[in-house]
């Protein structure tokens, strides 16, 4: 959780079309655009310089640029997004990566989504969901490996987009959790703080540097992340939340 450096993509005006599970309406263009914005402050705040790409117009989804890639300070790997509207976006972010990277590595079979990818620090956490396949699975062990990165497979609980929708790392031996994903033992290596009931959505945070960002429409659970001692800035995801998304989503960070 130590970054320097993020990557960040302007949401197009066709993010309103985002893919959503349960359509609870559109949301609105500049709400997207205002959390975005926020987003981005909060991140230069907490010392990361960010290098924000243009937007995508033929690509809804394409602000979450932490799907269709992985980075890390060794390199990267150009994903194959599992929803067929986004897979076009690994070409988009390639060119951007092999600009930033000496080593950039391409998933070769399957398909993965780094939205289900959680990097601790002795091993990485693969989630299998509707997007990440076992194929693209183990072509993802097979390409971290060859960056010199442990990895295993593990479940999301179902009906769970991203196993990362459902947990983020807050320091370097703790995650933070819902409830159901903790209760199937992943995490037995790690400390656990389950986000309050009626809060799920709030599991999906970002620890950047000394600060947590949480959403800011979830106050128990950045109450116990106060109480735990961590510092927390609450930043908007209302109108990115109508589309399945929440705070680590939109970064590639390292
Ligand atoms: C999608 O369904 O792909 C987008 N509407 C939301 C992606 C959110 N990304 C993430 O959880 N990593």
């Amino acid at each position: 959780y130590a970054f320097d450096n993020a990557i960040v993509r302007r949401p197009a005006s066709s993010v309103v079309n985002g893919l959503r599970a349960v359509d609870q309406g559109e949301p609105s263009l500049a709400g997207v655009e205002a959390e975005h914005s926020a987003y981005i402050q909060a991140l230069e705040a907490a010392g990361v310089a960010v290098e924000v790409l243009p937007p995508l117009e033929a690509f809804p989804d394409s602000i979450f640029v932490e799907d269709p890639a992985l980075v890390f300070p060794e390199g990267a790997v150009v994903l194959r997004p599992g929803a067929e509207s986004r897979l076009g976006e690994a070409a988009e972010i390639a060119p951007v990566l092999r600009r930033r990277f000496e080593r950039v590595l391409d998933l070769e079979a399957g398909y993965a989504d780094g939205g289900d990818v959680l990097t601790t620090p002795d091993r990485i956490l693969i989630g299998l969901s509707a997007r990440t396949d076992q194929t693209g699975a183990e072509a993802l062990v097979a390409a971290l490996g060859r960056l010199g990165r442990k990895a295993e497979i593990v479940a999301t609980p179902a009906g769970v987009l991203h196993f990362k929708s459902d947990c983020s790392l807050i320091d370097g031996d703790t995650v933070l959790s819902t409830a159901r994903l903790a209760e199937s033992g992943v995490f037995d290596r790690l400390g656990v703080l389950i986000v309050p009931e009626g809060e799920e959505a709030a599991a999906n945070a970002l620890r950047v540097n000394d600060v947590v960002l949480v959403g800011a429409n979830y106050p128990r659970t950045a109450d116990m992340l106060a109480r735990h001692g961590y510092t927390v800035v609450p930043l908007s995801v209302i109108e990115i939340a109508k589309i399945d998304a929440g705070l680590s989503c939109m970064s590639l960070r390292w």
